[in-house]
């Protein structure tokens, strides 16, 4: 262990990167004796960690998310960054990772030295795929990346997912956006920081035209949803709009000008630490949450009674409330009446 934690904190460029795909190799394993090893291997990197900027970039497929991380990713590096991306693709395990394909995509990125690019992990659950997804930022935090970037194309929740793990939520959007906002899946739009309209090269009236419409469902939102945008307030962050062209690299200078500013601001609001506390905090209880369903099913007595109870349930012969205390009771071996 201590060899691989020595190329992780020390490593140069080959032995660094090897250090860490073995490393999140290991924490993707479900062997308990790679899970004993890669807690263990977590736990002496967490001290590294905590000091890059989480970058969640979603938006559909087509839109230009690998070829904007392409751009950003070589104009980050030749500013002296180091770049990590990351995915949640929940679905990866059927489409075998579009990410990999993706490093054609971005072709110049996932070869440099200073970016380490790495496809979605491609086990079951979004709650499991975020969870490895999670760990391996630590890995490249502790590795010296300071800028993580975590991809994904907003299957299921996978948006909410990358939203809980990074310090700032980028929405790409296509020209024509603004024609329908209402096909802007419900909720996203509450979870941006930033909207990014891409492709403007294509369509710059239509582009012009989307940021107007999106920015004042933005206002909208910002007035109905959190009480303190109501009011301008100069320290916090009021979430904006932006036009790019990926294609012709246009525009990276000035979404990273708003990362930047957005960071600062953060930073000395104490938003940035706070956020990252509450999805630290937001994220044990969601493993904890799942870790119990999984002993809950796969308790003996729960199992021998479950088909049975569900059946019941479904059919309408006993309350469900009822059916869960008595199989909570199974579970702890008590009787059904002293479950609250
Ligand atoms: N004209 C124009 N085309 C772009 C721009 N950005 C990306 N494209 C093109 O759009 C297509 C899709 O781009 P990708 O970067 O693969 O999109 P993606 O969001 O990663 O797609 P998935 O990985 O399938 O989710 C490619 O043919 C790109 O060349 C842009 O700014 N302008
Ligand atoms: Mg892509």
């Amino acid at each position: 262990m201590q060899p691989l934690l020595d190329a992780i904190l020390h490593g140069g460029p080959m032995a660094r990167r090897r250090a860490m795909a073995k490393a999140i190799t290991l924490l993707e394993s479900t062997r308990a004796d790679h899970r004993a090893q890669a807690d263990a291997l977590l736990t002496a990197l967490l001290p590294h960690t905590g000091k890059a900027f989480r970058l969640g970039i979603s938006g559909v497929p087509g839109v230009g998310k690998s070829t904007f991380i392409e751009a950003l990713g070589l104009y980050l590096i030749a500013q002296g960054h180091r770049v990590a991306v990351l995915a949640i693709d929940p679905s990866s395990s059927v489409s075998g990772g579009s990410i990999l394909g993706d490093k054609t995509r971005m072709e110049k990125l996932s070869v440099h030295e200073m970016a380490y690019i790495r496809p979605s992990p491609s086990s079951g659950t979004l709650g499991g795929v975020a969870e490895k997804t999670r760990e391996a930022m630590l890995v490249c935090e502790a590795a010296g990346y300071d800028v993580v970037i975590v991809e994904t194309v907003g299957v299921g929740q996978s948006e909410t997912a990358v939203a809980g793990m990074t310090d700032m939520f980028v929405l790409l959007q296509l020209p024509n956006a603004g024609d329908d906002l209402q096909a802007i899946k419900k909720g996203v739009m509450e979870l941006a920081d930033l909207v990014v309209i891409n492709k403007a090269d294509l369509d710059p009236k239509a582009a012009t035209r989307a940021q107007a419409q999106i920015t004042s469902s933005l206002r909208l939102l910002g007035l109905h949803g959190n009480p303190e945008h109501a009011h301008h307030d100069d320290t916090l962050w009021h979430p904006k709009v932006i036009q790019i062209s990926a294609l012709r690299g246009q525009g990276i200078d000035t979404f990273w000008a708003e990362v930047s500013e957005f960071r600062r601001l953060q930073t000395a609001n104490g938003r940035l630490a706070a956020r990252r506390q509450q999805q630290a905090l937001a994220w044990m209880w969601e493993r904890i949450d799942a870790g119990l369903k999984q002993a809950f099913r796969q308790h003996p007595q729960v199992r021998r009674l479950l088909p049975a109870m569900e059946a019941d349930v479904a059919q309408g012969r006993v309350p469900a409330s009822t059916a869960a205390r008595i199989l909570l009771a199974a579970q702890f071996g008590k009787a059904p009446e002293t479950i609250e």
